[in-house]
């Protein structure tokens, strides 16, 4: 049987981000991609005002329910952009609709703390949701924060970006990734790694080993680049790869987007990842 995954997030109807990157991406993995909305946004939240927001969470228990009378079960749950009070439901769908696979493993869970970046918590999200956060993240196989989630997470101050060496250092990476972990994940991907001005990338534990890997920074403020990494990631690890390579293959994947996008001025939200896609699914099949 082939894989199926279920996603769970917001669709930003103008913005790539969110469901308008994960189902394209990991359709191009070549993984059936199930989608459950949590809510529906005119644009995303960052670099926009009026945008609209409906809330699904109301659409959760009956969606669930249908699908149960159904039968219908995913091998793979990865969830981003999703709200406080609908993380309970959340649960409730990854326990009831998780499919056992002959060799006795259950569905994996993959999730992003979609919630802050560069020290801050996005538009919408009070003080008391990064608990309710690692409350879901302490379920999970795989937990994909950039530095701010992290830090979030953690309950700790946002140490900084490091372009200038100063903010952090190889133990804090370290120390930050072991705690992480006794949330409860099985591995941790920490995304915006540092230690040189010109670098960027990530490091991955799996309660044993740090492994790093790193790409020449591209210096672009563009928006969407963690639903970017978080998709490909989730599409190359259901089609099998290791965590350290899917998280590298993930990096690699948001550099070639974010090179289709820099110097398009018109272009002032995401990244161009359709320009990308050949570039990944030749990587996958390679
Ligand atoms: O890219 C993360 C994200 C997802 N969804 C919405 C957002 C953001 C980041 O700002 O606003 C609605």
């Amino acid at each position: 049987m082939d894989t199926r995954i279920l996603t769970i997030q917001d669709i930003s109807c103008v913005g790539q981000c969110s469901l308008t990157v994960a189902l394209p991406v990991i359709s191009a993995c070549g993984i059936e991609t199930a989608v459950l909305p949590s809510s529906v946004l005119s644009t995303h939240t960052s670099g926009f005002s009026g945008y609209t927001f409906r809330d699904l969470t109301d659409d959760m228990e009956p969606i669930l329910a249908h699908w149960n009378k159904e039968g219908i079960t995913f091998d793979a749950f990865y969830t981003g952009y999703v709200s406080k009070a609908q993380i309970p439901h959340i649960q409730a769908i990854m326990e009831r609709t998780a499919r056992t696979r002959p060799d006795g493993t259950t569905a994996l869970r993959i999730i992003d703390p979609v919630m802050a970046d560069n020290g801050k918590l996005y538009p919408g999200f009070d003080d008391d949701f990064p608990a309710e956060m690692a409350r879901l993240c302490s379920g999970a196989d795989v937990i994909l924060p950039n530095l701010t989630e992290a830090a979030f997470l953690l309950g700790i101050p946002y140490a900084g970006d490091n372009r200038n060496g100063t903010d952090y250092d190889e133990a804090y990476i370290s120390s930050v990734l072991k705690r992480l972990r006794a949330l409860g994940a099985k591995h941790v991907v920490l995304t915006g790694v540092s230690f040189a001005p010109d670098k960027l990338g990530c490091a991955c534990f799996d309660g044993h080993e740090i492994t790093y890997y790193f790409n020449d920074r591209i210096d672009a403020a563009v928006h969407g680049t963690g639903d970017v990494y978080a998709s490909s990631f989730t599409g190359a690890l259901c089609r099998g790869w290791s965590v350290p390579a899917a998280a590298a293959l993930a990096a690699d994947f948001v550099v070639e987007c974010m090179k289709a996008t820099i110097g398009d001025e018109s272009h002032r939200y995401g990244v161009k990842f359709e320009k990308a896609l050949p570039y990944l699914i030749s990587r996958l099949n390679g």
